[in-house]
């Protein structure tokens, strides 16, 4: 079953260019890998990110990160998966061995390609070739594409039953907003919390501070469009920065009467990080980075700021570990615990690819369909 090359798609050859549609050859899985056939994925503004060039990545590649399918072969030595299991790719790997897989305070894999910069599969090759070319992979998931490759420490097997176009979500935007409120924040029952950027991402950092307990949560963001969604999954304030002549972090303060407890940036600037590490609570407050950090930007802030007891942590895929936490967070999407649908404005067919991501660009979020 693991002979045979797939054909594929969707390749990124530039930046600032559109997506082409290609045929791409989608080489087996060597050992400990697994092909996947793509049933759904979402974009994430991470995905933009490599477009415009904030996030560098090597050219060619295949974009997309956040996604649900089906198992088509396994290469040897693989026993978590077998074919015809639906999974869910991992962008960040859980290998279970290394440093951070042991810790029970980490979860970023030595293994993971974030922030590397290398593209490729953890023996450094690709299974992708178009058009005679390599092409790279993208946080070794790559999903934008109707086959991939995936090591086995970078797929979760999850819940036969569950509906791939919404669990797909699950794969990054709403884990990793659930998980900066209950993982990385650990948001205290009776707090006041404070949301920069109300993106898929921002929405459900708002549905993890709403599961936390939190008395108030305050949701921030500079299109007003956002604030109904927003109120419907849990915000009890939303502002506009733009109806504000004084600094949002001052606003937040006056407030909060001195501070949120605990403040989460999640659009990715360098401004709002330091305007969500401000407006938290000077003696206690927490601030957590969850926008990826745009390339080549430094922050400059007053360090009284930490002095006097505020802390600055960051979070990738909300804390968890993949394998072990994807399934169980699947598991309770079909109890019911949380929802996804209000993440979801347009599901389309993935060969519109391109109209997807200027859905992306005025504030949408969609699922590609396969
Ligand atoms: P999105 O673009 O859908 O949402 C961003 C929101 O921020 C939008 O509603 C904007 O209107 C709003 N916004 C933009 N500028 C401002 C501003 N100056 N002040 C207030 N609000 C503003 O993105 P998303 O929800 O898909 O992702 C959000 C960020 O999280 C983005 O940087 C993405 O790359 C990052 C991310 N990080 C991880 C991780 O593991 N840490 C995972 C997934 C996404
Ligand atoms: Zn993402
Ligand atoms: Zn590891």
């Amino acid at each position: 079953a693991t002979m045979g090359t797939e054909r594929s798609l969707s390749v990124l050859w530039e930046v600032n260019k559109p997506f082409s549609i290609e045929e791409v050859e989608v080489a087996p899985p060597k050992e400990h890998e697994v092909r996947i056939k793509i049933m759904a994925t979402g974009i994430c503004r991470s995905d933009d990110h490599v477009i415009t060039g904030a996030l560098v990545e090597p050219f060619p590649i295949i974009l997309g990160h956040e996604a649900a399918g089906v198992v088509e072969s396994v290469g040897q030595g693989v026993t978590s998966v077998k074919p015809g299991d639906k999974v869910v790719p991992l962008f960040v790997p859980q290998c279970g061995e290394c440093k951070n897989c042991l810790s029970s305070k980490g979860n970023l894999c030595i293994n993971t390609d974030l922030g590397t910069r290398r593209g490729l599969m953890p023996d450094g090759t690709t299974r992708f070739t178009c058009k005679g070319k390599a092409v790279h992979h993208f946080l070794g998931t790559s999903t934008f594409t109707e086959y991939t490759v995936v090591h086995e420490s970078a797929v979760a097997k999850i819940d036969s039953a569950a509906p791939l176009e919404k669990v797909c979500l699950i794969g990054c935007g709403f884990s990793t907003g659930y998980g900066a409120a209950l993982q990385t924040a650990k948001v205290e029952p009776g707090s006041t919390c404070a949301v920069f950027g109300l993106g898929g991402v921002g929405l459900s950092v708002i549905m993890g501070c709403k599961v936390a307990g939190a008395a108030r949560i305050i949701a921030v963001d500079i299109n007003s469009n956002k604030f109904a969604k927003a109120k419907e999954l849990g915000a009890t304030d939303c502002i506009n920065p733009k109806d504000f002549d004084k600094p949002i972090h001052e606003v937040l303060t006056e407030m909060t009467g001195g501070g949120v407890d605990y403040s989460f940036e999640v659009i990715g600037r360098t401004d709002t990080m330091t305007a969500a590490f401000a407006c938290c609570h000077y003696n206690y407050g927490v601030s957590v980075i969850v926008g990826v950090p745009p390339a080549a930007q430094n922050i400059t802030f007053d360090p009284m700021l930490l002095f006097t007891g505020r802390s600055w942590k960051g979070s990738v895929f909300g804390g968890w570990k993949g394998k072990d936490a994807v399934p169980k967070l699947v598991d309770d999407y079909m109890k019911k615990k949380f929802v996804l649908d209000p993440l979801i404005t347009h599901t389309l067919p993935w060969t519109k690819i391109n109209e997807g991501f200027d859905l992306l660009r005025t504030g949408k979020r969609f699922v590609l369909r396969f």
